[in-house]
């Protein structure tokens, strides 16, 4: 394809996307075992970024300047490594739920999204230790695999099982402690996975019934966000905000005001 040549359907966008993502998961799956022994730490002493995450962000742009030379892309490791001349940025986290991966834990994935004029329209999520794959598209639903996601249908808070995550800094590890000992009681159970992306498409499959998490980058919710929003679900910040760094929380219809209220009531977007 020639430099761009008229904007590509999200279609096409996701079918670019599910193929690197694939390729770029075998190679974190087959690095772990060397990629483990070379870490580093990035904001805090806990947050690690290995030899994989590096390498699976290296493959994945070479990929894409190779089929979308003009795109930009925006991935953890590197920033923003590819001015874009078109309309087209890509939306990378080479592995999402790095501890997971560090201790061999089946919860890491590769999350690619594509945004064209600052909307994301096509995103895929795919668990690299499992070969378990999510997919959407703007407009044209959330999958797994072959299935179409709808959510879940709980309607109560108090019966949800809620998805959640902390940050790094010990001093929002604090604030975000105290937000779950406030939510504790108001809800089914709590469960920290580890991945915001696969977090994202458990919420969407209806594993999960809701999720929220203050500190998230765009590397981290770009393609599992579009997953749960084209699932159903409400995907926002609080008090009518966006989603971002603030806060994300993700939820049905049915159940989404409820959490919201209780977070805003704990301050959940708040603090450091
Ligand atoms: C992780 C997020 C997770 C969050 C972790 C970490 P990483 O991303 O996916 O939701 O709780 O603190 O930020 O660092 O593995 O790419």
């Amino acid at each position: 394809m020639a430099e761009n040549a008229g904007e590509p359907t999200p279609d096409e966008l996701l079918a670019i996307a599910v193929r690197i993502a694939r390729e770029a998961a075998d190679t974190a799956r087959r690095m772990r075992t060397e990629a483990i022994t070379d870490v580093q730490t990035k904001s805090t002493d806990t947050d690690v970024v290995t030899a994989a995450d590096k390498a699976v962000e290296r493959q994945v742009v070479e990929a894409l300047r190779r089929e979308r030379p003009g795109d930009g892309v925006l991935g953890e490791e590197y920033g923003d490594s590819t001015a874009t001349t078109g309309g087209v940025r890509w939306i990378l986290d080479p592995i999402d739920g790095t501890v997971n991966y560090l201790y061999g834990l089946p919860q890491y994935a590769v999350s690619l999204a594509a945004e064209v004029n600052g909307t994301v329209v096509a995103g895929v999520v795919r668990n690299a230790a499992t070969g378990d794959e999510w997919t959407a598209t703007r407009g044209g639903g959330a999958w797994r695999g072959s299935r179409r996601l709808g959510g879940s249908a709980r309607t109560t808070l108090d019966q949800a099982l809620v998805g959640t995550g902390f940050g790094y800094d010990p001093e929002r590890r604090a604030h975000q402690g105290a937000v779950l000992a406030g939510l504790i009681t108001r809800v089914r159970d709590i469960r920290r996975f580890g991945s915001a992306a696969l977090d994202l498409c458990m919420a969407a499959e209806g594993s999960l019934d809701a999720y929220f998490e203050k500190g998230l980058n765009a590397w981290d919710h770009a393609a599992g966000g579009l997953v749960a929003a084209e699932a159903g679900l409400r995907v926002s910040g609080l008090d009518g905000r966006a989603a971002g760094k603030d806060m994300l929380v993700a939820a049905p219809p049915a159940i989404f005001p409820a959490l919201h209220d209780v977070l805003v009531e704990l301050d959940a977007a708040g603090g450091p």
